[in-house]
Parts: C-alpha cells; structure tokens; sequence
C-alpha cells in the first residue's frame, strides 16, 4: 500500500475503516474513462462503477450518483429520486466536494459525506470495480458491498 499516490492511499484507508477487505490496484494504463478501466482491467464496461457528481440546482448540494459504466444518467429521472433537479457540475466543484480530480473520483473516501445513489444495473454482476482517488487507480468490489460502505440508496438511474 506504500507505493500508492496519497489520493489512492486515503481510498485504501477509508476501505479499511469501513471493514472492507478490498485492495486498492495501480494500473501501468490510464482508467480514466470507464471504458479505459474497463480495457485496462479485462471487464465489461457496465461493470465499471463511474461516480458522477452532480449539483442540486436549488440547493447547490452535491449528489454522487455511482453509475454502470454502460449508462448515461438521466437527470430527468434523478429529479424524482432527489427531489431537486439536478445540474452539472463543474470540475472545481467536484474537486471541492470530494477531494477527487475528475477521472479518478472514488465512491468513498470523501472531503464531505455526500448523498448517494447507486445503479441498480450495478447490483447484477457478481465484482465491479470503482475509481480509487487517481486516473490509473481502482478497486474490485462486490455490488452488495458498495452499497453497504456508501450507504447509497440502489435506484434506476437511467
Ligand atoms: N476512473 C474512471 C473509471 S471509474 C472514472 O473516473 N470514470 S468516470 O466516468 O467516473 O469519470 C469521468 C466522468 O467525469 C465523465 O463521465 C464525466 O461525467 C465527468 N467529467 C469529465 N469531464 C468533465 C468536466 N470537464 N466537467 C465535469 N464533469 C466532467
């Protein structure tokens, strides 16, 4: 675990203080899109965990919302889940939430606790794997296990 980057590092000792055994990969190729990640760990896209953040319209509040590598979020749908609609967000404002530059956000290990929701496309493989803090960083997961360590609500977000 020494030889991983710092934001990498805070992934694998936030999992550990979650009691989740899972190990924090440096890949030798970028994964910084979920189609990278999925190329660099021989996995079907859907099977990557993308975590998008989003910005409450009103309220400015992050949601991050981890999302199957195969689909594209509807915000339309989200808006009924949240309760707000929902924007983009901006680089610097992912950053400012999470700790995380884009391309290497992770579902857990945040600067802030933020309300999250999760694929249920996810919940069908037996093993996904998530962005752990760097563009070339993840971790292999089961689906169930991610929703316990993110306390994420499963959804349709699609
Ligand atoms: N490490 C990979 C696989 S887990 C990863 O982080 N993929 S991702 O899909 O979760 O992160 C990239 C996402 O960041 C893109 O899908 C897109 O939604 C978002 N993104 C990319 N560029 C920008 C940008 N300039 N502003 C806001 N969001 C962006």
């Amino acid at each position: 675990m020494t030889h991983l980057p710092p934001s990498a590092r805070k992934v694998q000792q936030t999992l550990r203080d979650l009691g989740c055994a899972c190990q924090v990969v440096e890949m030798p190729v970028s994964t910084r899109t979920a189609a990278d990640a999925a190329e660099a760990v021989g996995c079907r896209v859907g099977q990557i965990a993308k975590s998008l953040v989003f910005k409450t319209r009103k309220s400015k509040r992050p949601i991050l919302v981890i999302t199957s590598g195969a689909n594209r979020v509807d915000v339309k749908r989200m808006r009924q889940v949240v309760g707000e609609k929902l924007g983009k967000a901006d680089a610097d404002f992912v950053r400012e939430a999470t700790g995380y530059a884009i391309g290497g956000v992770p579902p857990v290990g945040h600067a802030h606790p933020i309300e999250t929701y999760i694929d249920e496309d996810l919940m069908q493989y037996e093993a996904i794997w998530a962005a752990a803090g760097t563009p070339r960083a993840l971790f292999r997961i089961a689906p169930q296990e991610l929703a316990r360590i993110t306390g994420g609500k499963v959804v349709a977000v699609s």
